[in-house]
């Protein structure tokens, strides 16, 4: 993208029509292309979107309009960066084929994992300070941009199609399959919070890498990546949470010995984002918490063996077998969350001060 390419763009949005501006790429990320854009005024992030990966930008841009008209995110005690609207009230500019947008800049750090546990409790309760503050945003009006995104059970039933049609699979691939295959239990507890538990705004993408951290990593500055946030159930962004920051390994990690669920992270997550739902949550939604992990952590296994099995069409592989190694990877840590599930128990009591 060249000067006068990028000055089209900031033209269609009435505060920025005629400035002087610098640019230059910015970041790390994967989906979508970002630059800094710096005038006098203040510092810009500009987004090309990526369409292919997000079939529904229309989607997306009305759940954030719906945040941005009925939530009042100046209440928050961290930065909510939603798009900024263009001269004729759209979050997303249409240039030729492609789709932009704008974003006020937010000062600090990302972090790819925790450095001290005092990270997790922040992250954790900027998530539920997060689902508090959108309690009285009617869930139901937003829409799916990624249709049954977090749906265990048709996640489930994905696996089963996909087994069915492949053939031949080695002894090492029927045993993960087998696993899988032998999470129906946890399939039913899911579907039995999904029938309690009210649908909530949920952020559905709650990685360590999708906060800003102040300087100094002592309080959180912002919550980004805010196109998987839809309806949904709070088990699934404390589960997320448990899933990429209580593991002792990350998620491409294969290092099998070594992986396992770390119940002193664990308790300060929950401590984190029990600060933020205790007052809203209701007794189910406080039970689901304790199958949250186990629940994420099952969906990520078995996207990552039915896309192991379907030739790696959804997710970026480096080497043909990445996907079936990720699956491994989570059946480890999910093996480990249910060998613990006692002690998860106990420290669940502890927090919330309930009986399960
Ligand atoms: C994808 O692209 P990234 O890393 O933000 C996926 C998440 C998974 C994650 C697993 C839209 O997220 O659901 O948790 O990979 N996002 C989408 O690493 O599918
Ligand atoms: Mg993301």
């Amino acid at each position: 993208m060249n000067k006068e390419y990028i000055s089209t763009i900031l033209n269609q949005y009435d505060f920025l029509k005629g400035q002087e501006f610098e640019f230059q790429i910015f970041g790390s990320g994967l989906i979508h292309g970002t630059f800094l854009i710096e005038t006098t005024q203040g510092k810009y992030i500009l987004q090309e979107f990526n369409n292919s990966v997000f079939w529904y930008p229309e989607r997306i841009a009305h759940n954030h309009l719906i945040l941005s008209k009925q939530g009042n995110s100046s209440t928050l005690p961290f930065a909510l960066p939603l798009p900024r609207l263009n001269k004729t009230g759209n979050s997303l500019t249409q240039i030729e084929d492609k789709l932009f947008r704008l974003f006020d800049f937010v000062k600090g750090e990302t972090l790819q994992e925790i450095n001290t546990p005092n990270q997790a409790f922040i992250a954790a309760k900027a998530y539920g300070i997060f689902a508090e503050w959108g309690k009285n945003i009617p869930a139901e009006e937003l829409q799916e941009s990624i249709p049954k995104f977090h749906h265990l059970d048709w996640r489930f039933e994905n696996l089963e199609k996909a087994a069915k049609d492949s053939s031949g699979l080695n002894e090492e691939e029927q045993e993960l399959l087998n696993f899988y295959l032998s999470q129906k239990p946890l399939v039913e507890k899911y579907l039995h919070f999904s029938q309690t538990c009210p649908l909530r705004i949920t952020h559905n993408d709650t990685k360590i890498n999708n906060l800003i951290f102040s300087e100094s990593l002592d309080e959180v500055a912002a919550v980004i990546d805010l196109d998987t946030l839809m309806g949904g159930l709070l088990l699934f962004d404390f589960g997320d949470l448990v899933r990429t920051v209580a593991c002792s390994e990350a998620e491409t990690s294969q290092n099998w010995d070594n992986l396992s669920l770390k119940p002193e992270i664990f308790e300060i997550l929950l401590k984190g984002y029990w600060e933020g739902v205790s007052k809203m949550a209701t007794e189910e939604e406080a039970k689901s918490l304790l199958i949250a992990g186990e629940v994420m952590t099952c969906i990520m296994g078995l996207r990552f063996l039915t896309d192991h099995l379907q030739g790696n069409v959804y997710y970026k592989v480096q080497y043909p077998e990445q996907n079936f190694h990720r699956a491994k990877n989570q059946m480890i840590f999910l093996e480990s969350q249910q060998n613990q599930a006692e002690a998860l128990e106990s420290i669940w009591k502890k927090i919330t001060g309930l009986e399960n």
